[in-house]
């Protein structure tokens, strides 16, 4: 069209388009602009909120610009691109993100001040976007600033939930759970895209024919139909042009009339149909390592990863490409199992729509996916029903089946006779009814499958997926250990250290390659510079300590020792040991004679996290934690020695306050349980040291900063076995110190003890699946070496520069580059900025 346009039309555009500068005046013009037109608000009197909204609204048109100059650059360019599917981007506040990426923090904190509002009250305005449970939701944010930051050509598919992970309040001592009804106020980080709508169906039946080639083919007849609405977040990296792109997909009702019900006259039936396909997006599934089975999940998964399938066949198919170049322009990591399902679409795909043969359509897509695992606990593993699966995607079990079929053959070929291996290794296991392992058909149709810490690798090749390992030998399988973007979790969440590192780096360069944290080794015997360190450690208590104030009514000092635990509350992460140990020590103190008392090393004892809400114990957990605090906090022979407090609604903002301001923090799960972690990381990059099992990237991590600087105690992961089957036949009885404080609990000390039976059963001799009382003895040990530790000041300074100087391994960065180089074979690509919108 443009071709058509006179000279000076074109000109003019060119003319007009031309990019917003970004000095204050400008700058203050556009948030003028946003109050008084986007907003329809007055100039004046506005509150913080609304100051947001239109602070927000100028960056958003900055970000908008980088991602058109982006996405349109590499349109044209059509280099190979990497699409990270996801069913959780946890993403948290984006505002402060977005402004130090783009270099634009100060200009806009110079703006808005002299507006008169403050930088600090505006970014608190911010409502997280909490799209993700966990763990496995934030690292796919992460890698998507890597992502960003290196330049690489990625796009995230997800879900645009209208429910992020719940609210948790705290009643009563108990968790409940209130919607997270995140989109109240509009998003403004979110760019609709209503003309990008794909159908989606489900449903219906499968119709065979004999093509002119005598070739059976297999058309779906759906049932109904959804439509799938692209949502665009962009994702600027940082100190870079480039922007890259998360899209989210939302269900909405076709425009198509529902014609069996409108022709049968049931109008409430039509506008039904259509606010159930509403639903398909309404919720995040608050379950973090559980599966629980329900069909609406199955359809999101299906609507989702269609959705994304059908937009990156879109893109390809543009491109005038042979689909055997598929793989050579387009990587799909499957971040879990969840989206395992794209597998089965693109061999639809390619098979029923593009006619391709089946080993030319499978040989495409096995070297098109690559799938990451996150876990080993057996009630995370995703299964689903064969006839709910059928009843909502009768082609895609069919092929499912057919996939199954000429592996299981391929099998027998290698290893003839082997029912039980033939057995363990397919797709389908014979219960009743048959179950599909999710796991098993990532393995089969992914070119590579990683585990995400070296030990969890390692154990992934010789239990869950031990026999695919002697099938396809090891080079399948290999680690990618996690990481975490420095500059949200160093740069943005610690600003003072950030700044000092800075200064004594003399440059800022550590903030793209975290590796040169390691000149700060040379300031640890610096006595000054140790008390700048320490300064800024205590100065993130006191945040932190107002925080506790505020949410907790307690008051604790940012002279005792900062304890912390958060993350989800799981049985596998132990939440509960801690507590117990809490009231060991509790019980220690009030045996204690004035003079003994004196020499006890104060400490906080901070928890935060949420429990699946059907997760019983772990909720009963919480509770045991509050009436400890509440009986602990007001006890006057305690004191300031002991301070217990359960931080309410823990998320990544929360997580932005507690993490600088850690000592200690706990990572403490049962050796082989926690596939890496990530928070260790965090914690450890901002100076503060962990106490923490042989497990996930506990090990990577005492491999760099060296054992002095970290408390390790427990079993090790090849222990656990012989250990579970000691206490079952064997009858070892429980520890001596771990009876004590049961007894306590079992006597009333905590409220009624009723209450917390059945937490105190898991702990019967023979069913401690978690080993809490095999490692009880050793955890109570290195919590008092923690203590001794901390009370030399200056030495604990000099572990803690340690930490942070060695951390340069666990960036996100070096993660991402070694999947872009090892499983997606993709390079960066550099945008150029031409001033132009
Ligand atoms: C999982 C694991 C964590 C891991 C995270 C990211 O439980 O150990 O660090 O993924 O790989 N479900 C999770 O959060």
């Amino acid at each position: 069209e443009k071709a058509k346009w006179p000279k000076e039309t074109v000109e003019l555009w060119t003319r007009l388009s031309k990019k917003e500068a970004n000095d204050v005046e400008t700058i203050q013009r556009s948030i003028i602009h946003h109050v008084t037109t986007t907003l329809a608000r007055a100039a004046y009197n506005l509150d913080n909120f609304s100051a947001y909204q239109a602070v927000a609204l100028s960056t958003r048109d900055r970000l908008i610009s980088r991602w058109n100059e982006t996405q349109g650059q590499l349109s044209k360019k059509d280099p190979k691109r990497v699409y990270y599917l996801s069913l959780e981007f946890l993403l948290g506040r984006s505002m402060d993100n977005a402004l130090l990426n783009m270099g634009l923090k100060d200009t806009y904190g110079k703006s808005i001040e002299q507006l008169g509002f403050n930088m600090e009250d505006i970014i608190e305005s911010e409502v997280d976007a909490a799209l993700g449970n966990g763990g496995l939701g934030r690292l796919a944010a992460c890698y998507m600033d890597s992502l960003a930051t290196l330049e690489y050509p990625a796009w995230g598919y997800g879900l645009r939930y209208n429910y992020g992970i719940f609210q948790q309040r705290i009643v009563d001592g108990y968790q409940t759970e209130f919607p997270d009804y995140w989109l109240n106020f509009d998003n403004p980080w979110e760019l609709p895209r209503l003309d990008i709508s794909i159908q989606i169906s489900f449903g219906g039946h499968v119709q065979t024919s004999q093509d002119e080639y005598g070739v059976t083919r297999h058309n779906w007849i759906a049932g109904q139909s959804v439509q799938a609405i692209a949502y665009d977040v962009p994702i600027p990296g940082y100190h870079t042009e480039n922007c890259n792109n998360i899209r989210l997909w939302r269900s909405k009702p076709t425009k198509t009339f529902d014609l069996t019900s409108f022709n049968e006259g049931n109008y409430e039936r039509a506008v039904e149909d259509a606010t159930n396909a509403e639903r398909i997006t309404s919720v995040l599934y608050p379950n973090d390592n559980t599966m629980a089975g329900k069909e609406l999940r199955l359809k999101q998964q299906y609507f989702w990863t269609a959705a994304s399938l059908h937009d990156i066949v879109r893109r390809f198919k543009k491109s005038m490409r042979e689909w055997s170049d598929l793989p050579d322009q387009v990587a799909i990591q499957l971040n879990d199992t969840h989206p395992t399902l794209a597998i089965v679409e693109l061999q639809r795909i390619l098979v029923d729509v593009e006619m391709l043969s089946w080993d030319d359509a499978w040989d495409i897509v096995t070297r098109t996916f690559a799938f990451t695992n996150h876990t080993v606990l057996p009630e995370a593993m995703e299964k689903w029903s064969v006839p709910m699966f059928e009843y909502l995607l009768p082609r895609h079990l069919q092929i499912i089946f057919d996939i199954n079929l000429y592996f299981l053959q391929k099998v027998e070929l290698k290893f003839p006779n082997d029912r039980g291996l033939l057995n363990r290794m397919s797709i389908i296991e014979e219960a009743q009814p048959q179950q599909i392992r999710m796991a098993h058909l990532a393995v089969v149709g992914s070119h590579k499958i990683n585990g995400v810490a070296a030990l969890h690798s390692d154990l992934i090749k010789t239990t869950i997926f031990k026999d695919f390992v002697m099938y396809y030998g090891e080079e399948k399988f290999v680690n990618k250990t996690n990481g975490i973007t420095p500059r949200r979790w160093l740069h943005q969440a610690n600003p003072q250290l950030s700044t000092l590192i800075t200064e004594t780096l003399n440059s800022d360069k550590w903030l793209k390659d975290l590796s040169l944290l390691r000149g700060l080794e040379k300031k640890v015997p610096d006595a000054e510079f140790r008390k700048k360190w320490r300064a800024i450690k205590r100065a993130n208590k006191v945040r932190l300590a107002e925080l506790i104030k505020e949410r907790c009514h307690v008051e604790v000092s940012p002279d005792a020792l900062f304890d912390v635990q958060v993350k989800r509350i799981h049985e596998y992460k132990r939440q509960f040991m801690n507590i117990l140990a809490v009231i060991h020590r509790y019980r220690t103190i009030k045996s204690m004679t004035p003079a003994q008392k004196a020499s006890v090393q104060p400490r906080v004892v901070i928890f935060g996290g949420k429990a699946a809400p059907g997760y019983y114990i772990a909720k009963l957990v919480i509770k045991l934690i509050n009436s400890v605090a509440a009986v602990v906090n007001q006890d006057p022979a305690v004191g300031d020695l002991l301070k217990v407090v359960f931080i309410p609604d823990y998320n990544v903002s929360v997580a932005e306050v507690i993490v600088p301001a850690s000592d200690i923090s706990q990572h403490i799960s049962t050796a082989g349980t926690e596939a890496s972690g990530t928070s260790n990381m965090k914690f450890v990059l901002n100076g503060g040291l962990i106490i923490g099992t042989l497990d996930g990237a506990n090990i990577e991590i005492l491999e760099e900063i060296g054992e002095d600087n970290i408390f390790i105690f427990g079993c090790a992961a090849q222990e656990v076995e012989d250990l579970r089957h000691a206490q079952r036949y064997r009858g070892v009885p429980m520890d001596p110190a771990l009876q004590g404080v049961i007894s306590a609990i079992e006597k009333g000390v905590f409220e009624d003890p009723k209450i917390f039976q059945p937490l105190i059963s898991t702990l019967t001799v023979g069913k401690d699946f978690y080993l809490i009382s095999a490692d009880f003895a050793s955890y109570i040990t290195a919590n008092q070496q923690v203590d001794i530790a901390y009370k030399n000041q200056d030495e604990w300074s000099k572990k803690s520069i340690r930490c942070t100087a060695n951390m340069g391994k666990f960036s996100s960065d070096r993660s991402v580059k070694e999947y872009a180089d090892e499983i997606w074979n993709i390079k960066p690509y550099t945008v150029i900025d031409e001033g132009f919108l």
